[in-house]
């Protein structure tokens, strides 16, 4: 019996808030990366395995690629061109309507140079007639060789079915990277601490949430009760008038937070947690190199 396996490295790339983590997790049919309705919600690259029957795929949630305004923009951006220079194969989303801007006409230019197989998704078609679909389609194409166009609505569920047929036709044989059951790279810890700040960018509002990072300082089965996970975290902001908002009157905005992450993490570490969050001020630390480092955003190279 022939047993050849196919294997692949597959980019997720394109403008901030376009879906890509919301479609990264649609194709796991789990939730790995966090999702909210402001861009520049994914800061590092996330991979995520999917693994089925001979194929496996190893995909990478990248940020959005935009204009860089502060030293981690600078450090975000750069995880998506060093991304797409290490794969096998790119989903390329674009929104259903609307100029494609710099930025997307760019790494169109990159997968010009670089002679990528791209697969272009045109996502949120449930936002649009199905007449500008259409059109939509006919003016994209002419823009790049693409291995495939396919129309979708993540959210309604309509067509990552066939983005999944897409990659599998792509797909090169090779053999498997990771064991089957692998679904993430991502320490625990590190999706425990995007829980949180997903909450924080899903309650407030304005520059507050685009300047908070998370570390969890501490995660343990409590020792009188090993059902109990206790975790500890710390949600690093820019301003101390930011740390009141965070914390809000009374307490009530980060009871919110910490309440609604602690239903996420119960779910993602299918265990009861006890959740203690604290709120300290770091002064501009998205353009301070040793704070980026510090709180695990820092590009590197090696890594
Ligand atoms: N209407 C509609 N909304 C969608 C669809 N897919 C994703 N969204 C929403 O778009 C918003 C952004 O989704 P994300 O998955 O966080 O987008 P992203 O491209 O990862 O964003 P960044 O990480 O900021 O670059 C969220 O509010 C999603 O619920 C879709 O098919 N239709
Ligand atoms: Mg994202």
């Amino acid at each position: 019996m022939n047993t050849k396996t196919k294997s692949g490295f597959a980019a997720i790339v394109g403008k901030p808030n376009v879906g890509k983590s919301s479609l990264l997790n649609a194709l796991l049919g789990e939730k790995i990366a966090i999702v909210s309705s402001r861009p520049q919600t994914t800061r590092t690259r996330i991979l995520g395995v999917l693994t089925d029957g001979d194929c496996q795929f190893c995909f990478l949630d990248t940020p959005g690629f935009h204009k860089p305004k502060t030293k981690l923009s600078g450090h975000m951006n750069r995880v998506v061109e060093s991304s797409i220079g290490e794969v096998d194969l790119i989903l390329f989303l674009v929104e259903p309507e609307g100029e494609l801007n710099e930025q997307e006409m760019t790494l169109i230019e990159d997968f010009k140079a670089k002679k990528l197989p791209v697969i272009l998704v045109i996502n949120k078609i449930d936002l649009v007639p199905r007449e500008k679909v259409l059109s939509r389609i006919g003016a994209l194409t002419p823009l790049y060789p693409f291995t495939a166009v396919v129309p979708v609505s993540v959210t309604g569920r309509d067509g990552v079915g066939l983005v999944l047929e897409e990659l599998k036709k792509a797909c090169p044989e090779g053999p498997f990277y990771f064991p089957e059951d692998t679904l993430t790279d991502q320490p625990e810890r590190t999706i425990a601490g995007e829980i949180i700040r997903e909450k924080i960018l899903r309650n407030m509002r304005d520059e507050v949430p685009h300047g908070t990072a998370v570390t969890i300082e501490k995660m343990r089965e409590r020792e009188t009760n090993p059902d109990i996970l206790d975790i500890e975290a710390t949600i690093y902001c820019e301003r101390e008038s930011h740390k009141g908002m965070i914390i809000g009157k009374g307490g009530a905005m980060l009871k919110k937070i910490a309440s609604e992450a602690r239903h996420d993490l119960e779910n993602f570490l299918d265990t009861r947690v006890n959740l203690k969050c604290w709120v300290k001020v770091k002064n501009d630390w998205r353009n301070d190199e040793s704070a980026i480092k510090a709180v695990g955003l820092q590009y590197d190279e090696e890594s």
